[in-house]
């Protein structure tokens, strides 16, 4: 039998599904538990032992750097998921290319950490466990009324004490290959997020403005190679013409984003907090594969899909609805089963 959805009004009401509609970004608070605050940090702090080792890792301040300090190679370790390189040859041409950092009173040059890495559900179960048999599935199948809820991806994003490097607004929906609109990211803050510490920024109702715009690397504007779509406007420069609203949150709350919305975050200016987050992407029923140019490869895909199928895919784990409440997912995709 069938798990319907049973997501409480206290937990998601129909004003909050509205506002997540009318905005495109709706924060909620206490929604995971201590304990999975905790076992996502310990999955978080393994991601950042192996940071110079995996093929998905990066770390954005110091690609930043090496960007605009003219550096002759720039070293990402064994990361390979962007080809920087080239990107660096596309911003050199790109005339309103700049550094999209805090302002500051000293040089912080290569002092910060801006900690970049995906798909952790491969290898670490408490991240497997929060995404696949928490109350996020049934809540984001609530809040994008969808029969049924794939999963999709996670992104670690790590900023370290004294990181002025922000990320630059940007739209999720062109760096994954779906098409569809019942996608939504879940932003879990593991540290608190202020605006000092590098607190979320959503462009309010830009989800209907109607337009999808190019990927970027988050730390320019300048668009990712292949990209058909335009540019995002040059928010940072005029954030006066946009309604931005930055969001602080805590451990244990969530921001959920609707695909479509573009957001960006602050950097970390505090000489001692870090601020440790990780992003979950859920796909609902109207979502199809497609292939999209300029859309970022995904690591460890072992069944490439073609155009226009649902995600039905061990790439893209069914976590709602279950067959059984009290049957747990997590434990059916342990890493041994999984190419890597
Ligand atoms: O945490 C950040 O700095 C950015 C997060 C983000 O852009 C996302 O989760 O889509």
């Amino acid at each position: 039998m069938v798990n319907l959805l049973n997501i409480s009004d206290e937990v998601l009401s129909s004003r909050d599904i509205a506002q997540f509609n009318q905005d495109g970004f709706l924060h909620l608070k206490d929604v995971l538990n201590p304990s999975e605050v905790h076992d996502l940090r310990q999955a978080v702090g393994a991601q950042l032992r192996n940071k110079s080792k995996t093929t998905t890792g990066y770390d954005f301040e110091s690609l930043a750097y090496q960007l605009w300090s003219d550096e002759d190679d720039i070293d990402s370790g064994e990361a390979m998921r962007f080809d920087l390189e080239l990107y660096r040859h596309i911003i050199k041409q790109d005339e309103t290319a700049r550094p999209i950092r805090e302002k500051s009173n000293h040089d912080l040059n290569g002092e910060g950490m801006f900690f970049y890495e995906a798909a952790g559900w491969r290898n670490h179960h408490e991240i497997r466990d929060v995404a696949f048999d928490s109350k996020l599935p049934p809540l984001c199948a609530k809040l994008l009324d969808t029969s049924y809820l794939n999963f999709w991806e996670d992104t670690t994003f790590v900023k370290g004490p004294n990181t002025p490097q922000k990320t630059t607004f940007h739209q999720d929906y062109t760096y994954f290959q779906i098409q569809g609109l019942k996608c939504c990211v879940v932003w879990i803050p593991l540290d608190k997020a202020s605006r000092k510490t590098g607190a979320m920024q959503y462009v309010r109702g830009s989800h209907l403005w109607g337009h999808t715009f190019a990927p970027n690397v988050f730390i320019a504007q300048t668009p990712l190679l292949d990209a058909p779509d335009p540019k995002l406007p040059d928010i940072e420069a005029n954030p006066d013409d946009y309604d931005i609203v930055t969001v602080e949150a805590e451990p244990g709350d969530v921001i959920i984003h609707h695909v479509l919305t573009i957001h960006g975050a602050k950097g970390n200016m505090s000489e001692d907090q870090i601020r440790r987050a990780i992003s979950f992407r859920y796909c609902g029923d109207d979502i199809r594969y497609f292939d999209r140019p300029g859309a970022i490869p995904q690591p460890y895909i072992s069944n490439p899909l073609p155009d226009g199928t649902p995600l039905y895919s061990r790439d893209y784990p069914l976590v709602w609805p279950k067959p059984a409440p009290e049957i747990k997912l997590a434990p059916l995709f342990r890493s041994d089963h999984i190419a890597i």
